[in-house]
């Protein structure tokens, strides 16, 4: 299609030009081009304002030159309102396919067709920060989905956690301004770890579950490729015979759930503030396509009540095992944004965007949603938003809404309203697939008021708490610990400590006691003791171990090993890792026994000073005396082992690199090896003498792996060594 041809399906709006309708009006940059303003004249020129002048002085400028004001004019208006929310973000093109009908629950096609594939666009964000704000804050993650079916758009307009802070929409400004930067000098930035948040969770007692997952390392992922998905919100489904199931939805990552450890996300907010945004990039272009089994959780209507929490209320999720989740379906990102404007940028979404098939329900917080995220595109991007290419539906748009800021649709005849004399656009029958609300009955007394069970706030909060293992409470522990820390005011922490001890009276302790309030002696209310599956990320985890996309720091210098270097980058490469050479500077690096001319050694990735190891899953060292020798000297490199260390990482080394390692961890409980014999300790993988022919071939990632390359696959595969701190291992090296 000629780009003249894309660009009158776009304007005649009722073209279903399918997903080109998405790039409909994409140039691509040319050196054939020349510049143009944009009324189409071309430019006399780039450089230089039209000025009164002569050779020996330079005059003053003309305010008749158009064609500069013109470029300033548009400069000036770049910039649109970001969003109130959710404001930083990445967003990427992809598909949703799914394996199994719900054809028993609803007839929505994109739930029960499985020989469709819907594109999709899927944006990430965090929530708290300005546009421009660091991507590893402490906070909640977007995940909100467009799917583009052929019935209309559909939005999920997700989180990475499952529950939200409010039960009902009427609270949402406060919320946000009390998480966002406070009002009198606008700090902190995108953090939670301030008097007005914590003040305000405490009085407002629903946030009290929420605030027990973003204290968790939930509220860190490594990647927005390894978080959960979540509707958070109860919709409804209803199926041909008009029967009504509640619905949750979800998205479980395929490489599992994984977290930064909390030193490594501060360090990285300043040392890669674009961690998460080139993370996704990367792993786009590399093929490494991210991948989330699409799953529903649903409870016939009839069944609404047989819960002893309210089914509506968000800040309750559904246990597993009361509801177990039903995988359906599959999204992939398969496709990298052409321009971060006008697609990730300018996408809005709107959780009134439902297909026939799916539906509301009385959740008060779901209202209240609908609602606010249409208002809130006019201010960002006008009345007419839902024509810009990204928000633009694939199928017709087809209807007697009329002009408005930034219209583009031009629709031909004489008409603009219905009934008219042509009998044009008639509203759709119900087999022609018009939306249908079911009817049902609705019953009660006006009031502002919610059902009983909306009054318990800590019951899942500790069951939350409960299903978490001994390392993620404590990283728990230590993130109110951190938080706290933060608030000046006595008022503030001393409440909070006491708030604890109505969850857990050990966690309240050991907070109180770390940020100077009053340690509770007993619990204020009893935890029940129980727990639920897959509350812990722990539990979500691949089927099979791997180590694809992970990224690894091959570190070397002059004089390293070549073979076993060779031997690792390819295997690596063969699982789909990435490896990336690290060496003291960027120019090239000579190999043990090589002459040092141009060409003979290895041109790494960077250098020390150029990355840092928080940008690295794990951390390999081939030996070889002289490099080793060196980096021995080097604070840099030792730094680089120890912070790996002290981040949990895989860490792997052979040869002489084994002495690096014993010198920058010396820790007794850390076993070493020094013979052709690989060891695995806490995480830290060594061999001694190495012959390259065990580091070939295809890796089987098991626990049980023999060799160096399957025992150092294995301990990448597993993201973080938790027993290198439940035994304090880490605390004992300074990183
Ligand atoms: Fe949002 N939310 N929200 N929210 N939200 C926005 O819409 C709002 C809530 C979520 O990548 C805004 O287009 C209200 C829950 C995501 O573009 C705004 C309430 C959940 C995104 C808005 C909530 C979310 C937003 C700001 C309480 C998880 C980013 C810009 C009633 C299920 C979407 C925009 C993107 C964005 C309102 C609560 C998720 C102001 C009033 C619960 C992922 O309309």
């Amino acid at each position: 299609m000629s780009a003249v041809d894309k660009i009158k399906n776009m304007v005649s709006g009722e073209k279903g030009a399918k997903v080109a309708q998405l790039d409909a009006v994409s140039q691509t940059v040319s050196k054939n081009d020349r510049l143009t303003t944009d009324f189409g004249v071309k430019e006399p020129t780039a450089d230089e304002w039209l000025r009164v002048t002569s050779e020996d002085k330079t005059g003053p400028m003309l305010l008749e030159d158009n064609y500069a004001r013109e470029r300033i004019h548009r400069f000036d208006h770049e910039r649109i309102p970001e969003r109130v929310v959710h404001a930083r973000g990445a967003g990427a093109f992809g598909n949703f396919r799914l394996f199994e009908s719900a054809e028993d629950v609803t007839f929505a096609p994109v739930l029960t067709d499985t020989s469709r594939e819907t594109p999709v666009f899927v944006r990430f964000s965090t929530v708290q920060g300005s546009r421009g704000s660091a991507d590893t804050v402490r906070d909640v993650r977007g995940f909100a989905v467009k799917f583009y079916t052929q019935e209309g758009n559909w939005d999920i307009v997700g989180n990475n956690i499952p529950v939200f802070f409010i039960q009902d929409a009427i609270k949402f400004p406060d919320v946000v301004h009390a998480v966002k930067p406070e009002p009198h000098n606008e700090v902190p930035q995108a953090q939670s770890a301030h008097n007005n948040f914590w003040d305000f969770v405490y009085l407002h007692e629903e946030a009290t579950h929420m605030y027990m997952w973003t204290m968790s390392d939930r509220a860190i992922p490594r990647s927005y490729r390894m978080m959960q998905g979540f509707g958070v919100n109860t919709f409804t489904l209803i199926n041909k015979n008009g029967e009504r199931h509640f619905v949750k939805f979800h998205f479980t990552p395929e490489l599992g759930v994984h977290s930064f450890v909390w030193d490594e996300a501060l360090k990285l907010a300043g040392q890669d503030p674009d961690f998460h945004r080139k993370d996704l990039w990367e792993a786009i272009e590399n093929g490494a396509y991210p991948k989330w089994k699409f799953g529903i959780q649903t409870i016939p209507e009839s069944k609404e009540h047989e819960f002893d929490f309210d089914i509506l209320d968000a800040t309750k999720l559904w246990p597993e095992e009361l509801v177990p989740i039903r995988y359906i379906g599959e999204l992939e990102l398969n496709r990298n944004v052409d321009e971060y404007f006008t697609q990730t940028e300018q996408v809005a979404f709107c959780t009134a965007h439902m297909v026939p098939g799916i539906g509301q329900s009385d959740d008060p917080l779901l209202q209240g949603r609908s609602f606010s995220y249409f208002d809130t595109q006019l201010s960002r991007l006008g009345i007419n938003w839902q024509e810009l290419p990204i928000n633009k539906p694939v199928c017709p748009v087809m209807n007697f809404n009329r002009d408005g800021q930034g219209r583009h649709t031009i629709t031909k005849g004489t008409v603009n309203y219905w009934p008219n004399r042509f009998e044009a656009r008639p509203p759709a029958t119900q087999q022609e697939g018009a939306y249908r609300d079911p009817p049902f009955s609705v019953q009660g007394i006006k009031a502002r008021t919610k059902s009983a069970k909306f009054r318990e706030h800590y019951n899942q909060a500790q069951l939350f708490y409960n299903s978490l293992t001994p390392p993620e409470k404590s990283h728990v522990a230590a993130a109110f610990a951190f938080e706290l820390d933060h608030c000046d005011d006595p008022v503030v922490y001393e409440r909070m400590s006491q708030r604890l001890a109505d969850i857990d009276l050990e966690l309240a302790q050991t907070v109180a006691e770390m940020v100077g309030g009053t340690k509770p002696t007993k619990a204020s209310r009893a935890n029940h003791g129980k727990t639920a599956k897959n509350l812990s990320q722990t539990a979500i985890q691949p089927e099979k171990p791997t180590i694809a996309s992970r990224r690894i720091a091959i570190i070397i210098a002059d004089g390293f090993d070549k073979v076993t270097y060779d031997a690792i980058t390819t295997t690596l490469k063969a699982s789909s890792a990435l490896p990336f050479t690290i060496a003291p500077r960027r120019s090239e690096i000579y190999p043990a026994g090589a002459d040092k001319t141009p060409g003979n050694g290895v041109q790494p990735d960077h250098h020390l000073e150029g990355m840092r190891s928080t940008m690295f899953d794990a951390v390999f060292v081939p030996g070889g005396a002289q490099a080793v020798q060196t980096l021995m000297k080097s604070g840099r490199a030792i730094h680089w082992i120890r912070e790996a260390f002290g981040h949990l990482k895989a860490i792997g080394a052979s040869g002489e690199a084994v002495q690096l390692l014993k010198h920058a961890i010396a820790l007794p409980e850390i076993q070493l090896s020094s013979d052709d014999k690989a060891i695995e300790s806490y995480g830290v993988v060594t061999i001694g003498k190495i012959s390259p022919d065990s580091l070939k071939g295809a890796v089987t990632i098991a626990k049980e792996g023999t060799g160096f390359v399957q025992k150092f696959w294995y301990q990448i595969a597993q993201h973080k060594n938790f027993d290198r701190e439940l035994e304090g291992l880490n605390s004992q090296v300074a990183y």
